[in-house]
């Protein structure tokens, strides 16, 4: 048995900046050998009709044990996955762009990953951290303070599911203002919760029949190129704040809260200029300007956040999905005298900070520092966008590609217009997952096709999905 003091060693090692005995290797590196998932071969191969009996089998089960309102996107059932594939229970291997919805940017099941919640789980799976804290929580909240962008002195506090987060910054910002009004964006998704589904644009599926919603949100125009194009970044923002002044006031506000590239908004990146000048706006009013890195953090943009692409450093940012490899955690950061405006025991929850997932998060962290997971977002830009590209030239309903690092998207739309068509994301994406290639839909019009593959998805897999993709077109 481990006296006191080695384990306390052995957490220390862990847990401090660094953590060099996550990882074996501390030097980046080769993708080939490290990146992909270890025991299963990066390949597309199809050995059974997509779904496979197994699959039809469990979809069947499914269906009967598990609640209708909760959605589907493929009927695969998954046995394992890792690298660029993921394998069904049939023994079908689909290349992934999905990345569970942008979560497992290094890769599912990353060995470091693996090895700091096996070395985690067997110590303790849980004491609740407002009870009886533990080190690795702290240390989350450390490299989060440190990896978020602006060197002010900064807090954090941990929670299970972005929309905790989401809902958890707001309550911060009213307490920080003593205000009440929190501003959105159309097309903006924050999540599911009564308060979040207020945030949210979208009504279907979101919204629609769970009414009432939380009062004091108001909804701004966003900055949408594709859309908006003869507008620059600034006017749109003029428009936003016009709008605050006259319709709010800005004295009322608590926070602005934006997504830097919208997600499920269908991957928008607004126009240079909008995000300075309502971070300005923010500034000016005493308004907390929250950035909800929810989807685009955690170097899917190739920065470790997006807000970094147009120089504003946020007062508050909320993270979740890739911060730890897909073990449940979320994040609310900040300014040190907004985190610390809340009084004693007002932020918490049972589970906010799991010691696992808190594990995961850092050897996550520690992975995309020592594997350079930016740069690897940025190439697969490049090759990606000029893949895209060329499709956009032969088929002319691709009306938009956008995004950024490994979070693209292609907007379909009646060539030569802003038509959505929304027929022809559904008809692809169908076809692409019968041919092995898990894609994502997107966007208010339900008209985007996006692409998040994790980052430790090879070039030649990334090439054959593209080769689907085409084909599909
Ligand atoms: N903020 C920017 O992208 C989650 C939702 C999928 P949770 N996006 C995927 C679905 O259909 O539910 C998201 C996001 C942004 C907040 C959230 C909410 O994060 O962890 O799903 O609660």
């Amino acid at each position: 048995m481990s006296t006191p003091v080695e384990v306390h060693a052995k957490a220390e090692s862990l847990y401090s900046v660094g953590m060099t005995d996550v990882v074996d290797s501390p030097t980046a590196p080769d993708h080939a050998e490290t990146l992909f998932g270890p025991d299963i071969p990066q390949v597309r191969s199809l050995v059974t009709e997509i779904p496979g009996p197994r699959s039809i089998e469990l979809m069947n089960r499914r269906s009967g044990a598990v609640s209708a309102g909760v959605g589907g996107t493929l009927p695969v059932f998954v046995d394992r996955a890792g690298g660029g594939v993921i394998v069904d229970v049939d023994g079908n291997s689909l290349i992934d762009l999905g990345s569970g919805i942008a979560v497992t940017t290094i890769g599912n099941a990353h060995p470091a990953v693996v090895k700091a919640i096996t070395e985690q789980a067997p110590r303790f799976t849980h004491t609740c951290f407002m009870v009886t804290p533990y080190e690795g929580y702290v240390a989350v909240c450390e490299q989060l303070n440190r990896l978020t962008p602006g060197d002010h002195a900064k807090k954090s506090a941990l929670f299970n599911s972005g929309a905790e987060a989401v809902e958890n910054a707001v309550k911060i910002a009213r307490a920080y203002t003593g205000r009440q009004a929190i501003v959105v964006f159309e097309h903006g998704y924050h999540g599911r919760t009564n308060l979040t589904m207020a945030l949210t644009s979208k009504n279907m599926p979101y919204k629609h029949s769970f009414g009432p919603f939380a009062p004091e949100v108001y909804r701004m125009p966003m900055s949408y190129p594709f859309r908006d194009g003869r507008y620059t970044g600034a006017e749109v923002a003029t428009w936003a704040t016009t709008k605050m002044d006259k319709e709010i006031g800005g004295a009322n506000i608590a926070a602005i809260l934006i997504e830097p590239i919208q997600g499920e908004g269908g991957f928008i990146v607004p126009a240079t200029g909008f995000l300075k000048e309502l971070s300005d706006y923010a500034t000016a009013n005493g308004i907390v300007f929250i950035s909800d890195e929810i989807q685009s953090g955690f170097c899917r943009t190739g920065q470790w956040f997006a807000i970094e692409f147009d120089h504003v450093v946020p007062d508050m940012i909320t993270t979740a999905k890739g911060i730890a490899d897909g073990m449940p955690l979320a994040g609310v950061t900040g300014r040190a005298e907004m985190m610390d405006a809340v009084h004693a025991g007002g932020l918490g929850g049972t589970y906010g900070g799991n010691p696992v997932a808190c594990a995961a998060a850092l050897a996550s962290i520690h992975v995309m520092e020592t594997e350079d997971s930016n740069t690897r977002a940025q190439q697969i830009e490049t090759l990606m966008r000029a893949r895209l590209n060329a499709m956009a030239e032969a088929h002319p309903h691709i009306g938009d590609i956008r995004g950024r690092g490994a979070m693209l998207a292609i907007e379909l739309v009646t060539p030569g217009t802003l038509e959505p068509d929304a027929e022809a994301a559904s008809r692809i994406s169908k076809a692409c997952h019968g041919e092995g290639v898990v894609v994502l839909s997107a966007g208010t019009f339900g008209n985007v096709l996006r692409f998040l593959p994790p980052l430790s998805i090879s070039d030649e897999l990334l090439h054959e999905a593209l080769d689907v993709l085409a084909a599909n077109l």
